[in-house]
């Protein structure tokens, strides 16, 4: 294979988005092949110089563009945040539509296309990701691209009856069938785009996950993304890890902890899972004073007004199960909205009895799996997952939830807490070996044989 182009929105370039899974699955992937990152320089400026930022870090070369204010606001802010990033996540009633954003979505799309088009030579393989960046394969097309454009889209595909509220979901989907594979993360948002495409587009469900539809042939199939299991592992045994789990310990004084780690984000079900630690402590009294949780959400998009009323919302929320239940020398929930490097986390998961993902709505939670590589094999943690993240397809060996069921999840929470050694010990060597085989590079290889293969047929 010739070089790996990757096309994102935030790259590793950008401090800002180095927490995410996104951008250090692709910094993964092209590290290991060598390429170059197309992608936003992270800066809002008032007229934006028509040549790009070039550079070179570990091998790979970043080409990143800044944005104007006005494509800041309609094409990042309004139309990839706030109406695809809840309509994917199934929530309609949170999007707010605005007729300005679409063609100002569609506009940077193409500009994008534009600067990738100038850079790309025979041979390379363009690999785009994410919601931001629907129509760019389309744009690419148009640009005079004739080689592999494979997408991946990192969060949830939703059912058609949610998909068409967005105004322009035919345009969305006529565009994205320009890829030659489009990736999903489960096997539940391939069925999902699959059967819009075939109920409301016409298509041709063939053999193998192509559909033939728009006059052109396109592979559609679940590639769940994986972590560096190795890398996470070796992580969570460092001195930096074990000086977060003392620190942490200190404060536990022997209690279990019970820990919760994500981005602060309407989707990750955080109120649902306070109020479930707040019947775990009214239910199961026993474990009052026995138990901490610590839920760890650093605040993102934080310009959006959702994102400050859910922060208002956990604030009362804790408050009120300290205040209730709350003793001289216990706070059984702490919630630290802020943000820690990647050793300190696998030191706090590598401590913990029970590790809590219970998003409403996930693409994958890489949290879950960095859960079970931090874990110790002599007397492992419990990992409490949601059936609405796409890794619950794959992590069948952890406890399912529903999130929106708070008492079952406090029921669960509990089971977590009480549960025998050797049950621990069993599910998760289940988890450990999926984690481990279906890690990072075999997500990257799994797609980009398939798009090779792809092109290859299609020439
Ligand atoms: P995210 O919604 O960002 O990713 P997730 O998959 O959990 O969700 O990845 C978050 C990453 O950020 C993890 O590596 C985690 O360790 C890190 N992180 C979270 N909170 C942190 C904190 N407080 N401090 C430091 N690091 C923190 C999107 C989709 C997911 C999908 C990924 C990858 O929403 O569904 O799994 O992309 O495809």
């Amino acid at each position: 294979m010739g070089r790996l182009i990757a096309v994102s929105n935030r790259t590793a370039a950008d401090p800002g988005a180095r927490a995410g899974g996104l951008s250090v699955a692709v910094w993964e992937s092209l590290k290991s092949t060598g390429g170059i990152w197309f992608g936003w320089t992270g800066d809002i400026v008032e007229n934006p110089p028509s040549d790009v930022n070039v550079f070179r870090d570990d091998g790979v070369e970043f080409v990143l563009t800044d944005l104007s204010p006005n494509e800041y606001d309609k094409y990042y802010l309004q139309y990839a945040n706030s109406v695809l990033w809840p309509v994917l996540h199934y929530r309609i009633d949170l999007a707010s539509f605005d007729p300005d954003a679409f063609p100002a979505y569609a506009a940077v799309n193409e500009r994008i296309a534009g600067i990738v088009a100038d850079r790309v030579e025979p041979g390379d393989s363009v690999w785009v990701h994410d919601y931001h960046f629907l129509l760019l394969g389309d744009s690419l097309r148009s640009a005079g691209w004739n080689g592999p454009i494979g997408f991946f889209l990192h969060i949830p595909f939703p059912p058609p009856e949610v998909f068409r509220a967005l105004s322009e979901h035919q345009q969305i989907a006529r565009a994205m069938c320009a890829y030659s594979v489009i990736g999903f993360q489960s096997q539940q948002d391939q069925a999902n785009f699959t059967r819009y495409l075939v109920d409301d587009c016409g298509g041709v469900d063939e053999s193998d996950g192509v559909v033939n539809v728009f006059s052109t042939r396109v592979k559609i199939a679940a590639y769940p993304i994986g972590i560096d299991a190795t890398g996470f592992e070796e992580a969570a045994k460092t001195e930096k890890a074990r000086e977060a789990a003392d620190r942490i310990g200190r404060f536990l004084g022997g209690r279990s902890l019970v820990i919760g780690v994500d981005r602060m984000d309407y989707s990750k079900g955080l109120p649902e899972r306070f109020e479930a630690v707040g019947r775990l402590f009214s239910e199961h009294p026993e474990v009052r004073g026995r138990v901490s949780v610590t839920q760890v959400a650093p605040p993102s998009r934080s310009k959006v007004e959702e994102y400050r009323e859910l922060r208002q919302m956990l604030d009362g929320l804790a408050g009120q199960i300290n205040g209730d239940y709350g003793d001289l020398d216990w706070i059984p929930l702490r919630y630290l909205a802020r943000s820690y490097e990647r050793e300190e986390l696998a030191g706090l998961f590598r401590i913990a009895r029970v590790g809590l993902v219970t998003p409403l709505r996930d693409g994958m939670n890489l949290v879950s799996k960095e859960f079970v590589m931090a874990q110790d094999e002599s007397d492992p943690g419990v990992l409490v997952l949601s059936e609405f993240a796409g890794a619950a397809e794959q992590l069948k060996a952890a406890l399912l939830v529903n999130p929106h069921d708070t008492g079952m999840m406090a029921d669960t929470i509990h089971e977590a807490l009480t549960m025998p050694l050797e049950e621990r010990q069993q599910r998760w060597r289940e988890l450990r070996d999926i984690v481990q085989s279906q890690d990072v590079a075999w997500w990257r290889e799994r797609f980009l044989k398939d798009l090779e293969t792809l092109h290859e047929g299609s020439g």
